[in-house]
Formats: C-alpha cells, structure tokens, sequence
C-alpha cells in the first residue's frame, strides 16, 4: 500500500467552551469553533483520519514535514515514518511540535485499521472492551452555580453519580480565578465532594500546577486523610526531583508526568528517580500511541500503573490496548455544559458511557470515529 496524499480540511462547528487566560476550559456562550480534519490517502483506496486544532496541523507543517515524509511510503511502516519525523523534528525549529507529531502517526493508525477492518485497540493490544470512566471536571470558576465553591463542586458530584460515574476527578480554581490558588478551599472542596459522595467513589485530586512543595505537601496529608486515590500534576513538571521528594514524603500516590516533553525518554527518567508512584502520559502529549503505548508497557515492567491523560477515540484505544491503566478520563465536565452531546461533525460519541459508569470500546474498523463527512463538508472553510 502506497501513501498518495496528505491533506487537511478546517470546519467550523458549534461550541459553548470557551478559554481562560492561562488557557483552562470553561463553559462559555455559543460560538463557531475551528476543527482541522487531517486525511491521509492511499494509492489503494483506504484512508486515515485524526481530528486537531488546525493551529496544529498548519499548512507550514503539512507541507514542509508530513508530505516529505509519508508521501510514496508503506502506511504500515509506521515505526520507521514516526522515527523518520522525530529526526525532522530536531531540525524543525521547534515548528514540527509532538502535537503534530501524533496527529499524523494517529491517523496512520487509523488508516490501518480501516484497511484491515479491526479496530486500533485490537491491532495494538486487545485487553478489553470497556473501561470504567472518571468524571474528569474543569477547572473551578467563578460562575454562580457552577464550579465557584466547595458546595457547587459537591453539587456536581452528586450529579455525576447519578450519571453512573464511580470515579470523579477534581481540576481545582487555578488563575485567573481571583481567589486561587489557595490551598485551603482545593481541601475544602475535596473534603465536600467525599463528604457527598460517600466513600466508594473514587477520588482523584489534579490542582493548581505551580504549588510549591511545602503546599503540595500540605494538601497531600489532606487527600490521604480523605482517602484520595491519587495526587496529580501539583507542581510544576520540569522538576522531577520536586516529584521524588513529594512521592518518597507521602502516602497517597503521586500521578505524573502529565505535560512534560520528552516522549517515553523523559517518562523512563521518571520511573528510574521515583519520581511517581502512578505513570502518565497521553497521545498528544508524548507523540503518538506508539510512544504512549511505550510508556505503558515501560510502566508495566515496573510493576506500575500508567494512567492515560485525556479524552478522545485515541487515548481511549490505548486504554483498550493496555491492563496497567485503571479508568479513562473522561471530560472535561461541568454542571452547564453537557458532555452526551455529539459533536455536529461526528454521528456519535466515541465514548459512550453506560450507566454503571463503564465506557465502551467502538467495534468499528479503525480509531471507530463516526464522521459526518457531509457536515464537515458544508462547513469548510479551508482546505490544503
Ligand atoms: O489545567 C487544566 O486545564 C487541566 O489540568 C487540563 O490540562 C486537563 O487536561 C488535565 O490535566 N487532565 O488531566
Ligand atoms: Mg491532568
């Protein structure tokens, strides 16, 4: 099989989520949002999907690194092409990001399973075919009745469990929220949420990022006492002598590294220091799921749980492809916004959850996106 073309197609879709300042999402008003439609193409026929911010997969990116590399080659030599864009990457000035990266190698992915009709999680592994989901919230806010107070965020909780979730995750009040960080109402809230929930629920805590030790340490012994299942992602990530520190200090098990760069290489530096208890790493973020599938199995032969980051049809198939990995994120939620709905470009849900709380695996050949094709046609707004 022969790659004959790499093309990208931006829409337009409906969206109530808007962008904070330092970047967290938050309900918001009605807008048009832009989506970018990766497509590769085969000589052959079978084609490969991957859905991204088109700030990522720019036509500068396109052009000046995906065609290079794939353009003529086997689509099921994916290893070598992945390898092949690495060592672009490093001359790429920084313009050929892991974002892009995984993009590309996710779509190839998804070519594969087209052509073969199997679905990604069963070509990469095939552990299972649900997945006990956590309710992944956004970050706190100061909107009335949302996720402004302790109360609203036990309000939710109660809502998610009627929903069917078993595990809730918390993002807590980062800035610009006026009042954060503040390390007393992250365990306010954390304390509401337990307290409304009960006891069999799982409980996950990922606050303000930029804590200083003596804080994350502070709210650690908190969660502990409030039998938290893990702490993620309290300090800044580039320190992984901070995480060592804050692991070998506290019980409760630390989860990371989330948003550090550095691939699997950077995650095998994590394991080796101690610096986690809980290995992390999602598609977009390490650059790939071959990678993110590297860091599993690296977990894995530790005797460690790697906990996926993110929501999204590819995160989902390595958390389908993989045993070390407990939940699938869900989210992110909110009281206003409701996360059931189908995007206007897909005809349903990636991640359908049941009302145990169990998220099923798609059975379609590929990463079993359902796209609407006419939608994203009619909405177009570029093509290259
Ligand atoms: O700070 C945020 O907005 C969240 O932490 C966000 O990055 C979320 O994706 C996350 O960390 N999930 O685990
Ligand atoms: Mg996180």
């Amino acid at each position: 099989m022969i790659i004959k073309s790499v093309n990208v197609e931006v829409f337009t879709y409906p969206s109530r989520r808007s962008v904070d300042s330092a970047g967290h999402s938050h309900p918001g008003d009605e807008k048009l949002a832009k989506m970018a439609m990766l497509r590769i193409a085969t000589e052959e026929g079978p084609e490969g999907f991957a859905f991204g911010p088109p700030e990522v997969i720019r036509a500068h990116v396109v052009e000046a690194f995906a065609r290079k590399v794939l353009i003529g080659q086997n689509p099921f030599d994916r290893e070598r092409l992945w390898q092949d864009l690495v060592h672009w990457q490093r001359g790429s000035a920084g313009q050929l990001t892991d974002r892009a990266l995984a993009l590309i190698e996710q779509a190839l992915w998804d070519l594969a399973g087209r052509a073969l009709e199997l679905p990604v999680h069963k070509l990469i592994g095939g552990y299972r075919d649900k997945v006990p989901a956590y309710g992944s919230t956004m970050c706190g806010d100061e909107l009335k009745g949302g996720l402004a107070t302790p109360d609203n965020y036990a309000a939710f909780a109660e809502q998610l469990v009627a929903r069917g979730y078993r595990a809730i995750k918390l993002h807590t009040w980062m800035p610009p929220v006026s009042f954060a960080p503040d390390t007393k109402m992250d365990v306010r809230a954390c304390a509401a949420v337990r307290e409304a929930v009960g006891p069999d629920i799982a409980l996950m805590l990922d606050g303000y990022h930029w804590y200083s030790r003596t804080d994350a340490f502070y709210i650690g012994r908190e969660l502990q006492r409030l039998d938290f299942a893990w702490f993620e992602e309290p300090m800044v990530e580039d320190s992984a002598e901070s995480y060592a520190w804050l692991a070998a200090n506290l019980d409760i098990p630390v989860l990371g590294p989330e948003t550090v760069a550095g691939k699997h290489y950077s995650r095998a530096s994590w394991v080796k220091n101690a610096s986690c208890d809980i290995l992390r790493a999602g598609v977009a973020g390490v650059g790939g799921i071959g990678p993110c599938l590297k860091v599993a199995h690296l977990a894995d032969a530790f005797g460690m749980d790697c906990e996926v980051h993110g929501n999204g049809a590819a995160n989902l198939a390595v958390v389908g492809a993989i045993k070390n990995c407990r939940w699938y994120e869900r989210g992110l939620l909110h009281p206003f916004l409701d996360y059931d709905e189908v995007p206007a470009y897909l005809n349903s849900l990636v991640d359908p959850m049941d009302t145990e709380g169990f998220v099923h695996l798609s059975q379609k050949p590929g990463l079993g996106e359902d796209i609407n094709f006419d939608y994203i046609q009619e909405h177009r707004i570029e093509r290259y």
